[in-house]
């Protein structure tokens, strides 16, 4: 009864460059620091707290605007996240809700969904309808391309605490690749599961050959071999490889997702919460997943994905990353190789403002 007395009253949005400890190199560029768009949202004296990682710094800030300019859309608004997006999606749907757009309304969903569940002072995912357990999780900072015979020591330092890493593969040669590998395997041994990332490096004929290679080394999977958006492809590279592909970080919206799962383009799923739509669309991917029988991990923001996996049917492994935990007062823990859902109410994330004056670009 209460919440329909919650009404939006104010919307910030901020950007941050957040030093990265461990910069990654991938096979389509380099992330040497977080670029952060950090969302707050009142309603009813609450904030509702989202963020979302921006690949590309450059449209950090214009991302930051888009969002100021949906604020007065929102203002006056009753608390109510699905609502609010279709309001949002008829403001846009002559632009199309995908982009920017879509970046910026997930973060809103998210800061929306954020102030709910701290209006009813619990954490999300009992909101949500599920309860606090653990997730099991990878750790995916760090082993960015770099030299393949010397990743031993790397691994070994992000494994510990781990039951699961991720590796970036797309080394020039199909050698480097299986070195990169067979040097991490040997360093966490036959018990830490292996996954790998080609972050779109490859054309499809050479996925085919380095997936065929790849097959013996008991990957867990193999992650954007080609072009997120040639489902063909991945298709194609799909039906020649052991190792299940995994893809999802690049679907804008559930509708992208539904295009990927129709042409069969992997065996597993892994949505990113500022693409897909925020706490809203993850939800609705899951039923996406679900109904395909795709096992579905999440990409990035753990602190929040951990509370939807929760909550979601073929839930996989949360991918972990500290990016944000510079910046927030109690960062995600993990225990035992599974995040730890918080008891706070909300998300569990409040921003350390100190440190986002520190972090504040120019
Ligand atoms: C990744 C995501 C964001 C920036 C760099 C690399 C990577 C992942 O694809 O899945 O973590
Ligand atoms: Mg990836």
């Amino acid at each position: 009864m209460e919440n329909r007395s919650l009404t939006l009253r104010r919307i910030r949005a901020r950007a941050v460059h957040v030093p990265m400890p461990r910069p990654l190199a991938t096979a389509s560029g380099a992330v040497t620091f977080a670029p952060l768009l950090l969302v707050d949202l009142e309603a009813g004296g609450m904030i509702g707290r989202g963020y979302a990682f921006c690949p590309s710094a450059a449209v950090l800030r214009p991302l930051a605007a888009l969002v100021e300019e949906m604020a007065p859309m929102l203002i006056g608004q009753p608390l109510a996240p699905f609502d609010l997006e279709r309001l949002l999606a008829r403001r846009f749907r002559l632009l199309g809700l995908q982009g920017l757009v879509l970046m910026a309304m997930s973060t809103l969903d998210s800061a929306a969904w954020d102030a709910l569940a701290k209006s009813h002072g619990k954490p999300l995912v009992e909101v949500l309808g599920g309860s606090r357990r653990p997730i099991p999780a990878y750790n995916s900072n760090g082993l960015g391309l770099s030299d393949p015979a010397r990743l031993g020591a790397e691994a070994k330092s992000l494994a510990k605490g781990f039951k699961a890493i991720k590796l970036r593969l797309g080394y020039p040669t199909l050698e480097q690749d299986l070195l990169a590998v067979r040097t991490v395997r040997r360093a966490i041994g036959s018990k830490v599961a292996l996954m790998t990332d080609y972050n779109q490096g490859l054309a499809v004929g050479e996925a085919v050959r380095r997936a065929d290679a790849l097959d013996d080394e008991g990957l867990a999977w193999i992650e954007e071999p080609t072009d997120a958006h040639d489902h063909a492809g991945h298709a194609r590279i799909r039906a020649a490889a052991e190792t299940p592909i995994q893809l999802g970080e690049n679907f804008w919206g559930v509708e992208d997702m539904a295009r990927a799962i129709a042409a069969g383009a992997g065996d597993l799923t892994m949505p990113d919460l500022a693409r897909i739509g925020g706490v809203s669309g993850f939800v609705r991917a899951a039923a996406l997943a679900q109904g395909a029988g795709l096992p579905m991990s999440s990409h990035l923001y753990p602190e929040i994905s951990a509370h939807l996996l929760a909550v979601t049917p073929g839930a996989h492994y949360l991918e972990y990353v500290d990016w944000a935990a510079p910046i927030l007062t109690q960062p995600l823990e993990i225990v035992d190789g599974a995040a730890a859902i918080p008891a706070r109410a909300g998300h569990g994330m409040e921003w350390d403002e100190k440190a986002v004056r520190r972090y504040r670009p120019e």
